[in-house]
């Protein structure tokens, strides 16, 4: 057994989850945000037997898009507001970030 943690696009997500869901994958999703661009994200927890790991990493890169977002970043962030650098600048975001982690034990109770 084996743990995908997925960091997707929320633009993304509906059809991930909708594939995903076609092919009888679980997941759970949890909003989530980057440390960088300060935005919202979505980061995906999928249990998977081993030997269907590569298929899911498969549907993600086939749902998942690469983007480019044009961002101010955050030079300082305050209990209040949040200070930006006033220079724009435009990063690739996505596909997805994946990390595949190891499942000592498994257990619906
Ligand atoms: P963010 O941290 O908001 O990063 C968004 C995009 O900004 C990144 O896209 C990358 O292209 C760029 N970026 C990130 N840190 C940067 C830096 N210090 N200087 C210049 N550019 C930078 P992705 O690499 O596709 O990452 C998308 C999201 O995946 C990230 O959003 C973060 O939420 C997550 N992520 C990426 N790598 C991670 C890691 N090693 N551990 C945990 N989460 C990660």
């Amino acid at each position: 057994m084996k743990m995908i943690v997925a960091i997707v696009q929320d633009e993304d997500l509906d059809k991930l989850i909708e594939t995903l869901t076609e092919e009888s994958i679980s997941s759970t999703s949890l909003p989530s945000s980057g440390g960088f661009l300060r935005e919202g994200n979505t980061t995906l927890l999928i249990g998977i037997d081993e030997d269907r790991v590569d298929e899911v990493i498969a549907l993600i890169k086939q749902e998942c898009k690469s983007r480019t977002k044009i961002t101010a970043t955050p030079i300082t962030t305050g209990w209040i507001s949040t200070v930006y650098n006033p220079q724009v600048i435009e990063v690739p975001v996505g596909g997805a970030t994946i990390f595949v982690l190891d499942v000592e034990q498994f257990k619906k109770i």
